[in-house]
């Protein structure tokens, strides 16, 4: 008997034999995090972007775009619950309409369905083949959420979506990949599509956003130019930190809403999630939810910094990916 990473006892073996296959992840040119594979599950070069569904060991089944590690059965929940409840519970009231942007293997619209009063959810992929075998080879991440009636699930470039969508959300969560050089994320990074999001929104809507990897050397252009563009469009920005193992480095997600946003208190987290959602967080609290948004001062003090906003013109392209070997 082994313990999961969610505390509860399970019976499977952790990794029983030495991996057969390492996907390597750049992080910076001198540091590289290895993922060793006991099994490929899955693998297709998609019409976007390379996939595999492997088996990492200890996390179980892992989703890897372009060699980047997306998701891990192991520990979605901590990415997939701060990107969700985040900002559903900052902006005050219960979401009713959410779009979801990318999270193609699902785990993002399984979060959203748990809010009670969420009656329609638009989940915009561009990558069929990623939901398709995510649904086969990863259900647990879904867990049917994509064949709930509330879900209109829609393949399309999330950009194009909305030039031609009128509808308005109360939530927008971009559960987007990171933006590689020629991966499909890149464009989505930029100050004509944040106005987008904006014009997509209730007067009291918020959105989340997938900010990349908080790398000390990296923050300088990456996140601080997300900050910074982000700060052109909306009125609160707030940065996310959030750690789930398997990724190895901690993650950036940034929070944006069309008012003011006051956090609300740890207490009136714990009753709104308590009172709000169906089960219960393996993750997030009230204590969680503020410590989400405690970062490094040293990143704080290069928010502070002008740094120059992201046009389509002058992208962030990283060229960081991984490698199998
Ligand atoms: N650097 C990895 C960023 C991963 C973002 N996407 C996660 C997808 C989970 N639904």
């Amino acid at each position: 008997m082994n313990k999961d990473i969610n505390g509860s006892r399970k019976d499977s073996k952790v990794a029983v034999s030495a991996p057969f296959m390492w996907i390597s992840e750049t992080h910076t040119p001198n540091d590289v995090y290895y993922h060793g594979v006991n099994r490929v599950i899955h693998s297709e070069r998609t019409q976007y972007q390379q996939m595999v569904i492997a088996d990492v060991g200890a996390y179980g089944r892992a989703l890897f775009l372009d060699g980047c590690l997306q998701t891990s059965e192991g520990d979605e929940a901590f990415y997939h619950e701060a990107i969700v409840h985040a900002p559903s519970v900052a902006r005050g009231s219960p979401p009713t309409s959410v779009l979801v942007l990318g999270g193609g293997d699902g785990g993002t619209a399984r979060e959203v369905l748990r809010w009670k009063s969420v009656t329609s959810v638009v989940n915009v992929e561009i990558d069929r083949a990623v939901v398709d075998a995510c649904r086969q080879h990863l259900p647990a991440l879904s867990a049917g959420a994509f064949d709930d009636p509330r879900v209109h699930l829609v393949f399309d470039d999330a950009k194009r979506y909305l030039q031609d969508c009128s509808q308005r959300f109360d939530v927008i969560v971009c559960d987007l990949t990171d933006p590689i050089e020629y991966g499909p994320s890149a464009a989505l990074f930029t100050l004509d599509f944040f106005h987008l999001l904006r014009e997509h929104l209730t007067p009291t809507g918020a959105i989340s956003f997938q900010s990349g990897t908080l790398s000390l050397p990296e923050n300088d252009v990456n996140i601080a130019r997300i900050y910074h563009t982000l700060q052109q469009v909306f009125d609160s920005v707030h940065i996310m930190q959030i750690f789930a193992p398997k990724y190895g480095t901690p993650l950036a997600l940034s929070l944006a809403t069309v008012q003011p946003l006051s956090l609300p208190s740890a207490e009136d987290v714990d009753i709104s999630f308590r009172n709000n959602l169906h089960g219960e967080n393996h993750v997030l609290d009230g204590r969680a939810f503020h410590a989400l948004f405690a970062i490094p001062k040293c990143v704080s003090d290069i928010l502070r910094r002008d740094r120059p906003i992201i046009t389509d013109q002058d992208q962030i392209k990283l060229s960081g990916h991984g490698i199998m070997q």
